[in-house]
């Protein structure tokens, strides 16, 4: 009886592990690891710059901001968008195919110009979502951009998923991002075989 519990505790202890998801999938998610050290200014990236640790920017590229604009995690954050709309910055890593991915982030402006919204679309393995920031609407300064945290979700498709942030609006002044983490829970039927192993293990020892 002693092992018939012993198993049950290991097998909820498993798939209680499983759904609490795992680490965080994403290399400096924080935007903390860089060669470049804006200070109390910014850095203009344009696109295809790695100088921000396992990242790479896309379209027109991003601002990097060091203390010019409070970071929701840490010193660094970055505007989506550079000199245009389109800018943005791109991660990818190694998914499993049919795991869903939870990717949680903070989103604010560049509060020193219009549009009043901004617009950042969030995409990997085909799924994507348009997330929107006023800043006029939210009160946003640079000492507090009023920061506010999302989560998205995808389903893999295949053994590396890249995942997007993209500017759609906001001229140079666009939509500011920081603090990305993406955790993965395995797919349902990966969860029933972690349950049917465990109960096999528990007959067994009948
Ligand atoms: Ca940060």
């Amino acid at each position: 009886m002693l092992s018939v519990r012993l198993n049950t505790l290991i097998v909820s202890c498993i798939a209680g592990s499983a759904l609490a998801g795992t680490p965080n999938l994403i290399i400096n998610g924080s935007f903390e690891e860089s060669s470049l050290n804006p200070g109390g200014s910014w850095s203009v990236l344009g696109g295809g710059d790695t100088s921000i640790n396992g990242w790479t920017t896309v379209g027109g590229g991003v601002d990097y901001f060091g203390t010019f604009i409070t970071a929701s995690d840490g010193i660094h954050s970055l505007d989506i968008n550079n000199t245009t709309s389109g800018g943005g910055i791109s991660q990818s890593f190694v998914t499993q195919i049919g795991w869903t991915y939870t990717v949680t982030f903070d989103m604010a402006a560049n509060m020193f110009g219009g549009p009043a919204e901004k617009i950042m679309n969030v995409s990997a393995a085909g799924s994507a979502e348009d997330f929107v920031f006023d800043y006029i609407a939210a009160g946003s300064t640079a000492q507090n951009p009023n920061w506010e945290s999302h989560e998205w979700s995808f389903v893999a498709t295949s053994t590396t998923s890249t995942l997007r942030f993209v500017g759609v609006s906001g001229s140079v002044y666009g939509a500011a991002l920081d603090n990305v983490v993406v955790t993965g829970i395995p797919a349902p039927s990966a969860m029933g075989a972690i349950g049917l192993a465990g109960l096999m293990s528990t007959r067994r020892r009948r």
